[in-house]
């Protein structure tokens, strides 16, 4: 199986891992397993504390840990150029950020200031490009960007907002890249998972609503969990997926078929 997936010795790009319940740490305990090279980034020194607390807990050894601020180019740049240095070729990249202002994700979406409409969709859907465009130089042999997106990009969701819009950039740039990296045999892809209790849930008033919901309607009757979402961004990054970019795949239990 390890060899099926061909990430042993990958070097992948873990971005946005602020505690032991991100999207982005389910898959990099998934990677983990299969062998991968993880280079983690952080922006905020309290999430790099917290990185190397559950790095230690699991007994894994990163390759690197980076500073990297998306919402700054020369961070970025400077992130990937340190990263290329230091490890030669780049496999893969995990894109798992998104922020928002609170004000912005309740109430009614009419209300949404221009500088909170720009704050979101530079965040959470331009740090894809501008992370694939840095990247690029070294990812010499192929490889995978993934992302993580959400169903409130197509649905009009009760206080996504915001969100919701940056999520639609977000799904469209990812169609856009693919096409631009695609002759580099670069595939890039979203995942779009259901609803999971992470640090950027806390602070939605409605979220036990909404989880309540999904395990009446979904069809798996249940909501998903940080591993389903690590295990399925696991087969996007690895050669199972080989012939599959540009795509938006539902990790939900299946909710979002439902009328
Ligand atoms: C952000 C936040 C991105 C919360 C997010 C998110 N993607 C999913 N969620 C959880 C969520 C939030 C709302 C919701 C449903 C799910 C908060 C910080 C900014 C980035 O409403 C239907 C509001």
């Amino acid at each position: 199986m390890d060899d099926l997936l061909n990430l042993k010795g990958k070097n992948i790009v873990v971005m946005g891992v602020a505690n032991q319940r991100s999207l982005a740490w389910g898959v990099a305990k998934s990677l983990q397993k299969v062998g991968a090279n993880l280079i983690f980034t952080y922006r905020k020194e309290r999430s790099m504390a917290k990185l190397e607390k559950l790095l230690v807990d699991v007994d894994y050894e990163a390759k690197m840990i980076v500073q990297c601020d998306v919402n700054e180019d020369e961070s970025i740049e400077r992130a990937f150029k340190e990263i290329g240095d230091k490890v030669g070729v780049i496999h893969g990249v995990l894109h798992s950020l998104a922020f928002a202002h609170a004000e912005d994700l309740r109430g009614d979406f009419i209300e949404t200031s221009r500088d909170g409409y720009a704050f979101a969709q530079d965040t959470s859907a331009y740090s894809l490009v501008a992370v694939a465009k840095y990247a690029r130089p070294y990812m010499t042999e192929g490889g995978t960007i993934t992302t993580m997106s959400y169903l409130g990009a197509e649905r009009v969701l009760d206080g996504y907002n915001v969100m919701g819009v940056a999520k639609a950039a977000l799904e469209a740039s990812v169609r856009y890249l693919a096409n631009d990296l695609g002759k580099d045999n670069i595939r890039v892809n979203a995942i779009s998972a259901g609803a999971v209790r992470t640090l950027s849930a806390k602070g939605v008033p409605s979220f036990n609503t909404i989880l309540n919901k999904i395990e009446e309607v979904a069809p798996l009757k249940r909501n998903i969990t940080q591993e389903e979402v690590g295990n399925m961004t696991l087969a996007m990054m690895s050669d199972l997926s080989s012939g599959v970019t540009g795509e938006v795949i539902y990790v939900d239990g299946g909710y979002h078929i439902m009328g």
